[in-house]
């Protein structure tokens, strides 16, 4: 039985687990503002739990492409009073940060069970604190920063530059002491991507995981590259093209789904899994 080492949670990754997206931002491209107020984004977490979700993921920053800059200040006062509610709510949290010092914060509240990093540990400090922690890590790849990232990216083999970059950054958390159990990689749709790029990367998940040497999360939820296949211009109606890209990653081997739509998901996970099981 493969288990994720989260936190205060060892995890079975024998089915694939969803993973609930709570943003506390103002302008995350899907949901910016909606859970800005405490009593909002708490109401939000216990309805995605209630949903089925298996991990919570809490994020203070958007990391959109063009998404303007946030300071570590104020991240923290977007995510801590959150993260801090919610420690006792039964279920694994995520910390959706690239910020060293946002983590130790959080770290340091007892609140962090999964640090989800779209930079994968490359801020100063941010490795030496993720190994002295308990938490899991989710090391993304992204091709420069949100505000230039979708300036025409370009790879010679994308999904070989993505997995070998992959293997580094696991390497490194390996030689820093943090055990394969607490790894999840995550090939990072849409940042530094174009629409080709996405799908190559899709379509060869698989061959990602096995390079990189550890589970994989994937986030392609109402992101934008479904909005160019679909031509539907809002993100939460990207439903049906979501709940279609997460049934397809996990046909692909992804271990945790990172959603908006935790009940539709969950729904079209159970049948796919009842298919696999049968
Ligand atoms: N995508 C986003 C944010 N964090 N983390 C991981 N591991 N993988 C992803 O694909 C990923 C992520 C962007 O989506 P969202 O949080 O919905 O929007 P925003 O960045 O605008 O807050």
């Amino acid at each position: 039985m493969r288990i994720l080492q989260c936190g205060r949670f060892a995890l079975d990754l024998s089915r694939p687990l969803v993973m609930g997206i709570l943003n506390v931002t103002p302008d995350s491209f899907s949901d910016g503002g909606r859970f800005k107020r405490l009593d909002d984004a708490l109401s939000r977490a216990e309805a995605m739990l209630a949903e089925g979700a298996d991990i919570l993921d809490i994020g203070g920053e958007s990391t959109r492409p063009g998404a303007p800059f946030v300071s570590p200040d104020e991240e923290m006062e977007r995510v801590l009073p959150v993260l801090e509610r919610l420690r006792d709510i039964g279920a694994p949290l995520s910390l959706d940060t690239r910020r060293a010092v946002v983590m130790g914060e959080a770290i340091r509240l007892g609140a962090v069970d999964l640090i989800n990093d779209v930079s994968a540990l490359e801020d100063d400090g941010a490795l030496a604190l993720a190994a002295t922690s308990r938490a899991a890590v989710c090391l993304m790849h992204k091709q420069g920063n949100p505000d230039t990232m979708q300036d025409r990216p370009a790879y010679d083999d994308v999904v070989a530059e993505v997995a070998d970059y992959l293997k580094r950054r696991v390497q490194l958390c390996l030689d820093a002491g943090i055990v394969r159990e607490r790894l999840l990689v995550d090939p990072g749709f849409g940042f530094g991507k174009t629409l080709e790029h996405n799908l190559a990367l899709l379509k060869r998940l698989d061959e990602i995981e096995r390079v990189a040497g550890a589970p994989q999360l994937v986030g392609l939820s109402r992101k934008s590259m479904l909005g160019a296949l679909t031509g539907e211009d809002e993100p939460a109606q990207r439903l049906g093209a979501s709940v279609a890209a997460a049934l397809e990653s996990a046909r692909r081997g992804a271990s945790v789904i990172r959603v908006h739509d935790v009940k539709a998901t969950r729904q079209a996970l159970q049948l796919w899994q009842a298919l696999r099981d049968c």
